[in-house]
């Protein structure tokens, strides 16, 4: 612990779900020195016993209940995939313990609405590990536009173009049938509102170019933000570059006063009357981090260091649950619009949630 941290409350965690990705938050978990794993949780014996010897973590549990009743923790870190999201975080909510969910929150709105609401009626924070959006460089773009470099931003572009082979590490998501924009088109879309702010109406298209998954595999939307700023979010897993630049998220934006450019190799330049100013925003150098996987480590790091501050003072998370049933109702609605060919407006899928006699909300999805 450092001199600026002593004396400061350690928070006590559980992580549920000892997959692909969750040595990403155990190693950041590790660099948080106000925060400590306890234990760990993971349906399959042999991944939570090789992970809790990775990481130093004796206390171990095959059931996600079980974790929650023999532990004092002050948060669970659920870092399974969507289809056990539900199930986790209303245990959690229930046991009065403060939740962090991985993306995707939920594949229905209505799981995620019931889940907000679970943990509003518990009085317990929730965060959604939406973490594209605390990449070093994304960050710098938006404290750019914020500073107003560029003055009022009217058009922008946020893009995710690839072939890097994301199945070897997640092989489920070569199964599923939604593929890019609910895992991927998530994040981008996630930046899209960190930077344009929420959104009134979109357009899609989508297709599948790979014969061997099942899901699509590029997307391109056409965002008006209430705002004003029209955007373009396009990603794809069939775009074999010059130069393979996963996991980087290109921006576009043009303002009133100037434009800004984040381009390959976290080249940020921004141009307005003063001239133009480059510099490069590269992901933190940690000791942990593994190519090409850098930026993705370093906003791992950023967020759970953004929760453990909010823990401590009591502010709502940028990516709470609530904040991320925006982001979910805009994969929602790329799917609609590309499906029947036409543009959605936002509120009319958020006025398709209801408020069913149990007191969760539920809402027509898919
Ligand atoms: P994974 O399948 O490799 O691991 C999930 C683990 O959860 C498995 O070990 C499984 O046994 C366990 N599990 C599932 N249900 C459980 C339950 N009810 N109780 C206890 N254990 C349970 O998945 P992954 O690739 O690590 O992905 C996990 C999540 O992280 C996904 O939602 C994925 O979208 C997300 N992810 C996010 C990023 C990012 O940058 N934000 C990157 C990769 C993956
Ligand atoms: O964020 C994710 O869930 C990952 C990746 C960045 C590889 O798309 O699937």
């Amino acid at each position: 612990m450092n001199a600026k941290n002593a004396g400061a409350k350690r928070f006590r965690g559980g992580l549920t779900g000892c997959g692909f990705f969750s040595r990403n938050h155990l190693h950041a978990w590790q660099d948080i020195d106000t925060a400590e794993i306890v234990a760990l949780c993971d349906a399959d014996s042999e991944r939570l016993q090789a992970t809790g010897q990775a990481f130093g973590i004796e206390r171990l549990y095959t059931d996600a209940a079980a974790m929650l009743s023999a532990e004092k923790l002050d948060f669970v870190d659920i870092a399974t995939t969507a289809p056990s999201h539900r199930l986790l975080v209303e245990m959690a909510a229930h046991a009065g313990v403060a939740t962090i969910c991985q993306k995707p929150f939920a594949l229905t709105l209505a799981d995620a609405r019931a889940m907000v609401a679970a943990c509003d009626q518990a009085g317990v924070p929730l965060m959604v590990h939406e973490n594209f959006r605390w990449q070093p460089a994304i960050q710098a773009v938006g404290r750019a536009l914020q500073d107003g470099l560029i003055g009022a931003p009217f058009w922008g572009r946020v893009s995710f173009r690839s072939a890097f082979d994301v199945f070897s590490g997640q092989p489920y998501l070569a199964r599923n049938e939604r593929f890019i924009v609910e895992d991927l088109g998530i994040h981008v879309l996630d930046i899209a509102r960190f930077l344009f702010g929420d959104v009134e109406r979109l357009s899609a298209t989508t297709s599948r170019v790979n014969p061997a998954i099942a899901g699509e595999d590029v997307a391109t939307i056409l965002l008006t933000h209430e705002s004003g700023v029209t955007s373009v979010v396009d990603c794809s897993y069939a775009s074999r570059r010059v130069q393979e630049l996963f996991p980087q998220t290109l921006i576009e934006v043009d303002g009133a006063d100037g434009t800004l450019r984040l381009s390959a190799d976290y080249q940020l330049e921004i141009h307005n009357r003063d001239g133009t100013h480059r510099q490069t925003v590269t992901p933190p150098p940690l000791a942990w981090a593994s190519a090409p996987w850098e930026a993705i480590q370093g906003s791992v790091l950023n967020i759970q260091r953004h929760w453990i501050e909010c823990l401590r003072n009591g502010c709502e998370p940028a990516t709470s649950g609530r904040d991320n049933l925006k982001t979910l109702t805009l994969v929602e609605a790329t799917y609609l619009s590309a499906r029947e060919g036409r543009t959605v407006t936002l509120k009319s899928l958020e006025e398709e949630a209801t408020v069913d006699t149990s007191g969760s909300l539920s809402a027509v999805s898919r």
